[in-house]
């Protein structure tokens, strides 16, 4: 059973993302017009003190600007969302029961969500696709001299992502609960992200060291409709090879709903908190052979409520494996001149994907350039920009990285992606990294290039 949808029928736009509202913003319609009325009585007197015949006219075909102001513009409602509003009626959060932490498990979720978002109904609109984008790292400074550096450049990259795409992010650097470190420490914030926004259906879990390569593709939500999780994975790999790698539990996709929590709960109850810890770490490497490091881990934990309870969770857990949901980089880093040269030579034989535009309508243009796209595939070898690249094993922020290869293929390869990405981002900009291991120079882009050309 999928959990419930908190779906509003007319409305499908993310959160963030501004939207024509039919209604004005009450309280300032009044305001606007009393004070232009009060202005226009002001005038009138001492005009009339002044001139015996005033001239009314500019008063009335030049009103203030605010009287021509587009509704958009309400402070009072922040894009479509009613933000100023906290109604007295009781929800979750005045339940002293409740709690962010994960000793405590939350009960009745789904109850609680649908009745808060009832008590705000602005939200209610659109819930369906509202998605939180969480994040997050160390608490301290990086031990790799470059690593914050790094850690700046992957989290700019999420926060690009989510303003073209009008989601919603949140950076967490603390430990949520004291013995969940490392690859566990996720689980505590998504937890608390899951009760922080009531509002969003979705939260999406990215690792520090994964950024968007493709910055105009959106999840398809509407795939996931019957789902309340979606990772990188592949079935074969669960239950024939029996891998901790079967999929990949850095970049999930959570519903926020009771099944969630469940899961949480289970979860990590695998992990450092829990008193059966270590015994977890001894059945995670017996049942998969190519784990290699003793220590329970919360992937090969995910895999293993997969593997031994299929009837519980498979139908509730979708694999992404059609595209690169997240990406090994070492397969990926080596194609990005070339995608950028196939995605030029499409835009060279279209205007309308070369004419400028505002960032805000990315996602138009990023639906034009489809129908160009159909040939290129999606996944291992194709030449479509992928998702997501994901730099596992390289560390930036410590430093370690698996000694399998070299220190500075990593970096060379995070240098590139990152100015892969950013070129995506800069051209609305009006600028480009020419070269793509060059982060420092940028080439601006001429307004309207010559279809035989381009800067990148
Ligand atoms: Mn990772």
């Amino acid at each position: 059973m999928v959990c419930p949808e908190f779906s509003h029928p007319q409305s499908s736009s993310p959160m963030a993302k501004p939207r024509n509202r039919s209604f004005w913003c009450l309280p300032d319609a009044f305001l606007v017009f009393g004070v232009a009325f009060l202005a226009l009585l002001l005038v009138a007197s001492f005009w009339s003190f002044f001139t015996p015949t005033p001239n009314f006219e500019p008063t009335v075909t030049d009103p203030p600007s605010k009287l021509s102001m587009n509704p958009v513009d309400c402070s009072e409602s922040g894009f479509g969302v009613n933000l100023k509003s906290d109604p007295k009626d009781p929800t979750f959060y005045d339940d002293p029961e409740m709690s962010y932490s994960l000793e405590k498990p939350v009960k009745d979720w789904d109850q609680k969500r649908a009745e808060w978002l009832k008590h705000h109904p602005s939200f209610a609109a659109g819930a369906r696709e509202r998605i939180v984008l969480v994040t997050g790292s160390q608490p301290k400074p990086c031990k790799n001299p470059i690593g914050d550096h790094l850690l700046l450049r992957f989290f700019k990259n999420k926060v690009d992502y989510c303003r073209i795409h009008g989601y919603d992010i949140f950076y967490n650097n603390l430990l949520l609960h004291p013995k969940m470190g490392s690859y566990w420490a996720k689980l505590p914030v998504v937890k608390a992200a899951m009760l922080a926004h009531p509002e969003a259906e979705w939260i999406w879990w990215v690792d520090s060291d994964a950024l968007f390569t493709d910055m105009e593709f959106k999840l398809p939500l509407e795939r996931y409709k019957n789902h309340n999780l979606v990772v990188h994975g592949w079935p074969k790999l669960i239950y024939e090879k029996k891998s901790w790698t079967s999929l990949n539990a850095g970049v999930f996709l959570i519903r926020n709903c009771q099944w969630s929590m469940d899961l949480i709960n289970t979860w990590s109850s695998m992990g450092p908190m829990s008193k059966d810890y270590e015994k977890w770490g001894q059945i995670q490497r017996l049942t998969f052979k190519d784990k290699l490091f003793p220590e329970s881990d919360d992937q090969s934990a995910l895999v293993y409520l997969l593997y031994t309870e299929k009837e519980k969770y498979y139908d509730h857990i979708y694999l992404e494996g059609e595209f690169y949901f997240e990406g090994y980089w070492v397969e990926i880093v080596g194609g990005y001149e070339n995608t950028t040269e196939r995605y030029l030579e499409i835009e060279r034989g279209a205007p309308k994907l070369r004419r400028r535009h505002a960032e805000k309508v990315s996602e138009q243009y990023a639906a034009f350039r489809e129908e160009f796209l159909k040939e290129a595939g999606n996944g291992k070898g194709s030449w479509r920009r992928p998702l997501i690249t994901h730099f596992t094993g390289c560390q930036p922020c410590s430093g370690d990285h698996n000694l399998m290869y070299a220190g500075e293929s990593c970096w060379n390869g995070m240098v590139k992606a990152l100015n892969f990405a950013d070129n995506q981002v800069l051209r609305k900009y009006g600028f480009v990294h020419s070269d793509l291991h060059d982060s420092s120079t940028v080439t601006e882009i001429p307004f309207d290039y010559p279809a035989d050309e381009g800067p990148w």
